[in-house]
């Protein structure tokens, strides 16, 4: 049996876990769930960097408040690596609106709201690639 391919995907600690210390959270779940790190940097984002971030949601009645949201503080920008990376990790972060999302995830367990949940990852190889460009440059 051949080892299964490593994906990449792009991990946001938003702001809201920033703010409210659930880095260390988030990091120790996707790492003892088996994902390794390959990039790090807490920074906060640029209007220009969020709306491209966000575009698919330019015309939804929440794109100003997100970008509001996403903007106001320093949020960590991951790499994140392993098989099925991109599914693996969104199952760790359960659904969107965390009063959904079940039990044993991070949204589930640590978030009420659905702007402010916590974290991000990309949802698809084709939004990885874009997202991992659009953060690390050097990486994509
Ligand atoms: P995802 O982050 O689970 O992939 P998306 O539908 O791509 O969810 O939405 C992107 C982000 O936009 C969400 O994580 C959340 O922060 C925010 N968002 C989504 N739907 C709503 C809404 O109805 N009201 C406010 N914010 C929303």
């Amino acid at each position: 049996m051949s080892a299964p391919t490593a994906e990449r995907t792009l991990v946001l600690v938003k702001p809201d876990g920033v703010a409210r210390g659930l880095v260390g959270e988030v990091v120790s779940r996707l790492e003892a769930k088996g994902l390794r790190l390959v990039a790090a940097e807490l920074r906060t984002l640029t209007r220009d960097v969020a709306e491209q971030h966000y575009a698919e949601h330019r015309e939804r009645p929440f794109f100003g408040s997100l970008v509001e949201f996403i903007t106001g503080g320093p949020l960590l920008a991951l790499v994140v690596e392993g098989p099925r990376a991109i599914e693996a990790f969104r199952a760790l972060a359960g659904a969107t609106d965390p009063v959904k999302a079940g039990p044993g995830t991070i949204r589930g367990d640590l978030a009420l709201e659905v702007q402010n949940n916590i974290v991000h990852g990309s949802d698809s190889p084709e939004s990885a690639a874009r997202e991992v460009a659009l953060f690390f440059p050097a990486l994509g």
